[in-house]
């Protein structure tokens, strides 16, 4: 499994709440979300990742959820064109902080768009989603740029899965052809050649967890999960995300990792 060095975040902004949003859980609480955030911080601080942290932008209200501006592979970068209009302009900082760490650069072009997201890094594979986010363009811009650095992928159709926003709502990669994936998607084809731990219903918010330099980031409140990974032997960060959960947000998309 690949070693991370850093990762980029973007702490809860002033407009947080008027983010895109279905929960339907109610209006996050901001001090709440920023001291979450920090938490979040000082566990990848733990795994050994160097920050860099961008300044909260209150003109983009979800732009903490950075991990849907780009998608970061050991060989390339490509810059996302995020689904949602709102959220377009997030991927000028994200490049700006990128620039200096990555010699190849792409960029999703119109009319593709991608949330990084919906990008499942899994070794020298990527498993890209087509949701309500990611269309069939934007992940076939993505594919491309992928294979011209020497990685596969496969398409994974996530359209009308309720509940699942983007590929990585269900699914995460915890490195030795293993993965973690909601039960509504645990037995599809694309999954066939991987040992999959399968995610109930009762716990698919957790489903989105994060690998990160032999530990597992996991939303805390999942005793199933959490009890099955430790019993494969990883050792579990267990972190409250209940204000980020209000805005549709999973534990991976707070950071963008490489
Ligand atoms: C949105 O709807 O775009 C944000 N409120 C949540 C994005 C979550 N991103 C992710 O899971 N990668």
């Amino acid at each position: 499994m690949r070693m991370f060095t850093r990762a980029i975040v973007c702490p809860p902004c002033a407009s947080f709440a008027e983010g895109l949003t279905t929960a339907g859980l109610g209006a996050p609480d901001l001090e709440k979300a920023l001291d979450q955030h920090e938490r979040y911080c000082k566990a990848l601080e733990s795994c050994g990742i160097a920050l860099a942290r961008l300044d909260a932008d209150p003109n983009y209200p979800d732009s903490t959820f950075v991990e849907d501006t780009a998608v970061l592979a050991s060989r390339c970068a490509v810059i996302t064109r995020p689904g949602a209009v709102s959220r377009r302009g997030e991927i000028k900082a994200a490049k700006k902080a990128l620039e200096r760490f990555y010699e190849t650069f792409h960029a999703i072009q119109a009319p593709g768009t991608v949330d990084g997201g919906d990008v499942c890094e899994a070794g020298e594979h990527f498993f890209i989603g087509i949701s309500g986010r990611t269309n069939e363009e934007g992940a076939r811009q993505l594919a491309g740029f992928l294979l011209s650095s020497g990685y596969t992928s496969t398409f994974v159709d996530m359209r009308g899965r309720a509940g699942l926003l983007h590929l990585k709502s269900g699914l995460a990669y915890l490195g030795d052809r293993r993965l973690v994936a909601d039960e509504s998607i645990a037995g599809l084809k694309e999954f066939s050649d991987y040992r999959v731990v399968g995610v109930e219903p009762a716990e698919r918010y957790a489903a989105n967890c994060v690998r990160i330099n032999g530990r597992v980031l996991l939303a805390s409140g999942y005793p199933k999960i959490e009890a099955e990974l430790r019993g494969l032997g990883m050792g579990v960060v267990a972190l409250d995300m209940s204000e980020f959960r209000k805005m549709d947000g999973g534990l991976s998309c707070l950071s963008l990792r490489f």
